[in-house]
């Protein structure tokens, strides 16, 4: 009889139970920092020029210094050399381990005419070399940059 009239039965303790742990979790949920996103590189400014040399601004022998995870931003202007792709393509820009030569993920991009802005995820800390993928002249194979990734 008296169970009828208690203000609180079994089923909504458990409930009022439930409630107060969710909101506890949205409580700490809002002082927890967020995953922080990655970083982000300055623009970096490349001439992928028509004598089949890449170039950068103040550099002699130009070269590229990234970190490990953060996102690069490369703008790269390219101008024609003696030949192009097929596809339209003038020059290319992979990143090869220095070690093997062997390809890195995701960084192989093929170049069209004009300036265009490329964003990838920096690769673990090592060296690297940049490689152009395109024939684009007799002067071709000359066509690479060092890339170096810092932890
Ligand atoms: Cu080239």
């Amino acid at each position: 009889m008296l169970s009828r009239y208690k203000p609180f039965d079994n089923n909504s303790l458990a409930l009022g139970r439930i409630v107060i742990a969710a909101l506890s979790v949205a409580f700490l949920a809002s002082f927890t920092p967020q995953a922080s996103s990655p970083q982000t590189s300055p623009v970096i400014e490349v001439l992928a020029d028509h004598d089949s040399r890449f170039k950068m601004a103040g550099q002699r022998i130009p070269s590229i210094t990234v970190h490990a995870g953060e996102m690069v931003t490369l703008r790269i202007t390219a101008i024609k050399a003696k030949n192009r792709n097929r596809d339209g393509s003038i020059h290319g820009f992979a990143l090869l381990r220095a070690k093997d030569r062997s390809h890195v993920p995701g960084w192989d991009f093929l170049l069209r005419p004009g300036v265009q802005e490329i964003m990838e995820k920096a690769p673990e800390a090592g060296e690297y070399v940049v490689v152009c993928t395109v024939i684009c002249s007799d002067d071709h194979d000359g066509m690479n940059m060092k890339f170096t990734v810092l932890p």
